[in-house]
């Protein structure tokens, strides 16, 4: 960081969960950046940053940061704290962690962690390597995508997929549960240029957001119902002879079976689960059969359901069986990640993890922390999670069955650390919060999911104040439990060079060298980029797999089926008629899940927490715009501003997150309604299998 060149340039990347993982340039004089934008150079970047991340400037020099380690003086909750030394702090937590191991074993400490940064060195790397070598409970990391990969992987063999470049030579691209234009922003361009092109976009979502309204096409689906769509549309294409034989006799197995299990979805039958008209399913059918190239952008908005694993599974079929995957422009992409042939042995060291370690799953954390099941009784967590440890993550306010996990985490007896950038919902329950850098005062590596570029971020300014990047502290960690493997201290250089050692020709060139010079290498793969064309998917039977023999040792259908939503009006009328209203929580624009709420200029532009529905819903509860009303449940309430809108369907409740709980009226956010259970494939997250009602506050609530 010498002041002898004033103004320079330092190659970055964004840090954040989304697809599209843009590539910045920070520009720094002396030890201050002075700008964030897009790396011009970077294709799928093009030229710009989203609303929130061209303010990451406000971010870094927050005066909300955490810019010391601090020790709790109030009670589990209030977020009171005192300043305590880095040295005391390291020593306190590893002398807690040893008596805890001591007494209970290393399995009763549990590191929490999702993708607050995703860095490969900050978020899979020397946390791995520590944790496994203390042999701590492992995390099963479901919260976001579990279900969607398993099920995708089942039809495809892993998540590789359509170019998103390739999107701008589609002549129909169908939007399946994305929220393009806020979720996935750089995706846009092309799809606007296959528009200008004269391409048909169909957006397939229970809502209709603003990429919904942007598009050729609205279908306002009931959630959680896709599977049955998709299979209803396969009826009509193989029944009505739109098939590619050809396609499917070279590059697939179990077409026939496949041909058998969709008779028992005529598509008025599936007008009747997904609440779309039955003509409408039959256009659809034919249009996506008969139009050439074919693009599907299916996304995590359809998987957050019980069924949501099969769904994906099922719609990754069509593809193959109108033989789209031949076309550039073709296809389906639901994320590029599985394209990165990275060592992540090497990064994560699995090998060390102690035989027979349990895995807790993320989303089953108040599960966890209160030892209680969904029954009420006794959940058997032996030993006990007596320690968390929680980085790259807010579990306090993104978790599901928030009353829970806020109830696990004020106990008296469970340690608590959190490492953060900000006082955020989970640190007011910590009993050490330590100091964490943002993206530009570290180093790190990224893959994408939603491009083919290996990135580099490269520090552009200093740690500010005591932040530390999670690399040093968990070399800092490993020196205090007197751990001496080597493996636990590697630089960030050794483990960047890690890996990226590997033989496959796609990491070909890429190396840390030709990073540092770019700031981003695409991986060796040919452009256009059409890895289906002539089959060679990675399932075990190397052809798309309509049949699947690894679901059918698992004990599941081998076959793609429809499975309903646990809390739906058809699959549980019961609770349907206490809890009428499907309530989904999609991401707020502004927002990156809890990310940026507490930045006044974002927070100002989502105003507040609200909920939406329909007028239909409204009138019989004499529901008005601008009322303050309670959503509730079984699990749990949040009270916000109602907004009653013809954008969502009959039956459907949005209430868009991820607010924190102390930015909401109530200090109770969505999540406090939203439930534990796990999808059928992946052990996912079902934030939108959630049966609501609503009701007009009363003054005695
Ligand atoms: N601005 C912004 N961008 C983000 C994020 C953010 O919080 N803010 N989060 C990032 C992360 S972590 C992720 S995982 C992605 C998520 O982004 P997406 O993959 O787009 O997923 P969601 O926004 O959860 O849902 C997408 C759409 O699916 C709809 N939907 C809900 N249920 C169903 C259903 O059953 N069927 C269908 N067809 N549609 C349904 C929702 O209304 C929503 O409009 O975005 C990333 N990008
Ligand atoms: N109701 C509802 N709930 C949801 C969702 C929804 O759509 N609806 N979406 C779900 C999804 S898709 C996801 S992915 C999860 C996301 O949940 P999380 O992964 O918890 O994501 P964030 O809420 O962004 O919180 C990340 C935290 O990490 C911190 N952080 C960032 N960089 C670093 C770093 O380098 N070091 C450390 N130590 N900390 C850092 C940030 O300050 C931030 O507070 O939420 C889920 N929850
Ligand atoms: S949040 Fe997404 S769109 Fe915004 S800068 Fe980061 S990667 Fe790009
Ligand atoms: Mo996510």
């Amino acid at each position: 960081m010498s002041s002898a060149s004033p103004r320079r340039i330092v190659h970055a990347t964004c840090p954040h969960d989304c697809p599209d993982t843009c590539a910045i340039a920070v520009t720094v004089e002396g030890d201050r950046a002075v700008k964030v934008e897009a790396n011009p150079a970077h294709s799928t970047t093009n030229g710009f940053l989203c609303a929130k991340v061209s303010k990451y400037l406000e971010r870094v020099y927050h005066p909300g940061r955490v810019t010391e380690p601090m020790r709790r003086v109030g009670a589990k909750g209030e977020g009171k704290f005192e300043p305590i030394s880095w040295e005391t702090a390291i020593q306190t937590i590893t002398d807690h962690w040893k008596a805890l191991i001591a007494e209970y074993g290393p399995q009763s400490i549990l590191p929490y962690s999702y993708a607050g940064t995703m860095g490969l060195l900050n978020s899979q790397g020397l946390d791995r390597r520590f944790f496994h070598r203390m042999g701590a409970s492992l995390l099963n990391r479901t919260i976001c995508a579990s279900a969607g990969a398993a099920g995708y992987k089942a039809t495809i063999g892993a998540s590789i997929g359509t170019d998103p470049e390739s999107f701008a030579a589609a002549r129909l691209i169908l939007i399946w549960g994305s929220n393009t234009l806020t979720s996935n922003v750089h995706l846009w361009p092309y799809i606007l240029k296959a528009m200008k092109q004269g391409a048909r976009v169909i957006t397939i979502d229970p809502y209709k957001t603003r990429t919904a309204a942007a598009t050729t096409e609205h279908l306002a689906i009931m959630p959680g119902t896709d599977g049955a769509l998709a299979l209803g549309l396969m009826h009509v294409i193989i029944n009505e002879g739109l098939t590619d034989q050809d396609y499917i006799e070279r590059y697939t197995i179990g077409f026939d079976r496949l041909r058998e299990r969709v008779q028992a979805y005529p598509p008025a039958q599936v007008a009747a689960i997904t609440g779309l008209p039955e003509a409408v399913i039959i256009k659809l059918a034919r249009e996506y059969a008969t139009t050439r190239p074919a693009a599907i952008r299916l996304n995590y908005g359809l998987q957050r359901h019980f069924g949501g694993g099969m769904a994906v599974r099922t719609i990754a079929c069509l593809p193959a069986l109108v033989g789209a995957w031949r076309d550039v422009g073709g296809g389906a992409l639901l994320s590029t990640s599985g394209t990165y042939p990275l060592n992540y042995p090497a990064l994560e060291r699995p090998d060390v993890i102690p035989p027979g370690t349990r895995t807790i799953n993320m989303i089953r954390l108040g599960e966890a922390l209160t030892n209680r099941n969904e029954q009420g009784l006794p959940a058997g967590y032996d030993p006990p999670v007596k320690a968390l440890y929680v980085y790259n993550s807010n579990p306090a306010a993104v978790a599901p069955d928030l009353a829970q996990v806020h109830e696990g985490l004020k106990r008296e007896d469970l340690f608590t650390v959190v490492h953060e950038q900000f006082f955020t919902d989970t640190t007011d329950y910590a009993d050490i919060v330590l100091p964490a850098t943002t993206q530009l005062e570290h180093f790190d590596l990224h893959k994408a999911y939603g491009h083919l570029s290996v990135m580099v971020n490269e520090p552009a300014i200093p740690p500010l104040a005591e932040a530390r990047p999670n690399t040093e502290v968990f070399r800092a960690l490993a020196k205090g439990m007197g751990y001496t493997e080597d493996y636990l201290f590697d630089s960030d250089d050794t483990l960047a060079r890690q890996v990226l050692t590997s033989n496959h020709p796609r990491m070909e060139g890429i190396t840390l060298e030709t990073l540092r010079e770019k700031g981003f290498v695409r991986l060796n793969v040919p452009q256009p980029f059409l890895p289906f064309a002539e089959g060679n998917f990675p399932t075990p039977s190397g052809k798309c797999e309509f049949y699947s023999e690894s679901l059918e040792r698992q004990g599941i259908d081998p076959l793609p089926t429809y499975l309903p939503p646990r809390e739906d009006r058809l699959s549980n009328p019961q609770l349907a008629e206490r809890y009428p209203l499907a309530l989904i929580s999609p991401p707020a624009h502004n927002f990156l899940n809890s990310s940026f709420v507490n930045q006044d200029s974002l927070r100002k532009v989502e105003k507040e927490p609200i909920v939406e529905i329909h007028p239909w819903d409204a009138a019989p509860r004499q529901i008005e715009t601008g009322m303050t009303v309670k959503v509730f449940n079984d699990r749990g309430e949040f009270r916000v501003r109602v907004k009653v809108s013809e954008r969502t369907r009959p039956g459907v409740a949005m209430a868009p997150g991820v607010w924190w709980n102390k930015f909401s009226p109530d200090g109770h956010n969505v999540n406090y309604t939203t439930s534990q259970a796990v999808t059928d494939l992946g052990e996912g997250a079902t934030f939108y299998d959630n049966l609501v009602d609503i009701a007009i506050l009363r003054t005695e609530d």
